[in-house]
């Protein structure tokens, strides 16, 4: 016996690798229902080798469904998550709407996945933000080895973490470039992100800081310790798919690189790739499609007592959205609804 499964927002890019890493990994679905809004009702999608129309979410009855994945963004999460949470459906959230609640569990199955109990104060898990999700795969196994005290990230965030619309922004200024009469100008973006590189993602906060970076900070204290000091400066830069981030990490006790390299290649949804020549490192092209977190350019920090410097990489897409959702579905049907 499997699981009724919901995904919410299925004619996304994110809706749609759920469904993709559903069928990938075999999970025990014994009935799917794909919802979207009115404006995307009776689009097609596949689940495998079906084809499956969208359902308006609006008249979707969520009683008898075990768990739903929702990708529809923080304000129609507003209105149907506690909706299909008081009908018994567990909600597993991709927005940023509850991420920060502490009746909700934030989760990276690698990091924390015991935190799956708590799911049962509102019926709701949440998703981290794909920045966090592939930072904290890597910080969780050096922490619990070193106890870092302090990151210092850079990001490097492709234009899919914004939606199919700024995926078409750089399609088409790309294309302007070669052929200038087509001028293109920024809509999603406030300047141009073909060639270029914008040091802003979501909105700005009091501090100077932009939402995308405070982000990063409070998840990465809810989901490995609150204790770990983060400064992150997120840059949106002209690839379609995988975002990369450059970490300095400081820590309590001394790590010796080679030691770091051993415990990330032994740690779970990561590959290490690090050889010190020309092409031994992995970039965004390499990792989309991929499940792993990839994790390149390990080295000692000297500039500090106890620091190292590593690159990570990784599909946002999956392990920064759908994957870490389906993760976050494995995890509570083996550890709390045990029917797969
Ligand atoms: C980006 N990280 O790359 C964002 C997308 O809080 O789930 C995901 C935003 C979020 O623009």
């Amino acid at each position: 016996m499997g699981y009724r499964v919901v995904v919410a927002g299925a004619t996304g890019n994110v809706g749609r690798e759920m469904l993709n890493i559903l069928a990938e990994r075999q999970f025990p679905v014994d009935e799917l229902a794909v919802l979207a809004s009115r404006r995307s009702l009776g689009t097609e999608v596949t689940f495998g080798d079906k084809t499956l129309k969208t359902q308006d979410i609006e008249q979707f009855d969520f009683s008898g469904w075990d768990m739903a994945l929702f990708a529809i963004g923080s304000d129609a999460t507003k209105k149907y998550a506690p909706i299909a949470a008081a009908a018994g459906c567990v909600v597993i959230d991709n927005s940023s709407l509850y991420r920060y609640d502490p009746d909700v569990p934030l989760i990276v199955p690698e990091c924390n996945a015991d935190a799956i109990h708590g799911y049962s104060k509102k019926n709701i898990i949440a998703n981290p933000n794909c920045s966090t999700a592939q930072m904290v795969v890597a910080l969780k196994p050096l922490h619990d080895r070193a106890k870092i005290k302090r990151v210092v990230v850079s990001t490097y965030q492709s234009v899919s973490g914004s939606g199919k619309d700024a995926m078409d922004e750089l399609w088409e200024q790309t294309k302007a470039v070669y052929n200038p009469v087509n001028d293109v100008p920024p809509k999603v973006y406030t300047k141009e992100i073909a060639f270029n590189v914008i040091p802003h993602i979501d909105v700005f906060m009091d501090d100077g800081s932009t939402k995308e970076e405070w982000k990063m900070v409070a998840e990465t204290k809810k989901i490995v310790d609150k204790d770990i000091k983060v400064t992150a400066t997120c840059v949106r830069v002209p690839v379609f798919v995988g975002h990369s981030e450059s970490i300095n990490i400081e820590f309590e006790d001394f790590l010796d690189e080679d030691e770091a390299r051993d415990i990330l290649r032994q740690a779970p949804g990561i590959m290490v790739i690090d050889k010190r020549e020309d092409g031994g490192y992995v970039t965004p092209k390499e990792c989309v499609g991929d499940f792993a977190t990839f994790i390149s350019r390990i080295r000692q920090d000297s500039t500090v007592e106890n620091g190292i410097n590593l690159w990570c990489v990784s599909d946002n897409l999956r392990k920064g959205a759908a994957l870490n959702a389906v993760q976050i579905a494995e995890t509570l049907g083996r550890e709390v609804l045990k029917k797969g």
